[in-house]
């Protein structure tokens, strides 16, 4: 009896503990970057969409979270868009988060590029040569649904990006905190049959070149607070339910990071 006893005290643990690693069904892709399997960039949101590099991108150690992706300059990751299953593409809303620390090229840093079988340029959540970040998005049939640079680039430092689109409107956040908005009312291109690829665009333009950590694509909308949530706790944090108090902290950790 003691046996049977332990034994579903040993299943239910083992049943809880997995619960926290189920994922959430919104998040298609993250990669935080703590390690590579041969030429592949290990995709933890649960759905397998691990990336070719195309490069010499490394692992480091000097990570935002934990170690990062070091790209220089023309390095990126392939995503496969074509084969991209058509709902795991992010239509009605979308929410993409990396921790970015960029050098001063001269040039433009893509994050995450897609183009759509109809040649249409999806996606541009950029850091941009003069010092602002960008964040746009098109429909099918490549109609602009918002297009617009706010923020201030810091080069060299770790910078939070948060591009956030619900349908209605676009937010872009900025080490946590809204810097612009911008249009909504229209559905995102449906596809990425020309390709998606995280660090350079489709066209090798605007080559992504310094360190990345925690990139996170998501089919919804975020809300400020699971943005703060992710910038210390990443993805897991929402997946676990950690919580925001009313005066903006997510933890104890919140005040360490914000003094960097
Ligand atoms: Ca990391």
């Amino acid at each position: 009896m003691k046996i049977i006893v332990s034994l579903s005290i040993l299943l239910c643990f083992l049943i809880s503990g997995l619960s926290i690693a189920i994922s959430d069904p919104d998040l298609i892709v993250y990669f935080p970057y703590e390690e590579m399997s041969g030429n592949i960039i290990l995709d933890q949101s649960g759905n397998g969409h691990n990336g070719d590099v195309k490069g010499k991108i490394k692992i480091v150690d000097n990570g935002k979270r934990g170690k990062a992706a070091e790209f220089q300059q023309g390095d990126y990751i392939d995503m496969n868009g074509p084969d991209f299953a058509a709902d795991q593409i992010p239509k009605n809303e979308i929410t993409i988060c990396a921790w970015v620390n960029c050098k001063k090229t001269g040039d433009h840093h893509e994050i995450f590029n897609a183009r759509a079988a109809d040649q249409t340029w999806v996606i541009h959540p950029e850091i941009r040569s003069e010092g602002a970040f960008r964040w746009l998005l098109r429909t099918d049939g490549g109609n602009t649904i918002f297009d617009f640079t706010a923020g201030v680039v810091e080069w060299e430092k770790w910078m939070h990006y948060a591009g956030v689109y619900d349908g209605k409107k676009s937010t872009l956040y900025i080490n946590g905190e809204s810097v612009g908005e911008g249009n909504g009312g229209a559905k995102i291109a449906k596809d990425w049959g020309l390709g998606a690829r995280v660090g350079r665009t489709i066209d090798d333009a605007r080559p992504f070149t310094g360190l990345m950590d925690d990139f996170n694509l998501w089919k919804r909308a975020l809300t400020k607070d699971e943005i703060l949530i992710i910038m210390t706790k990443g993805p897991e944090g929402i997946i676990k339910g950690e919580s925001v108090s009313p005066n903006g902290n997510v933890a104890s950790t919140w005040g360490d990071l914000k003094s960097h």
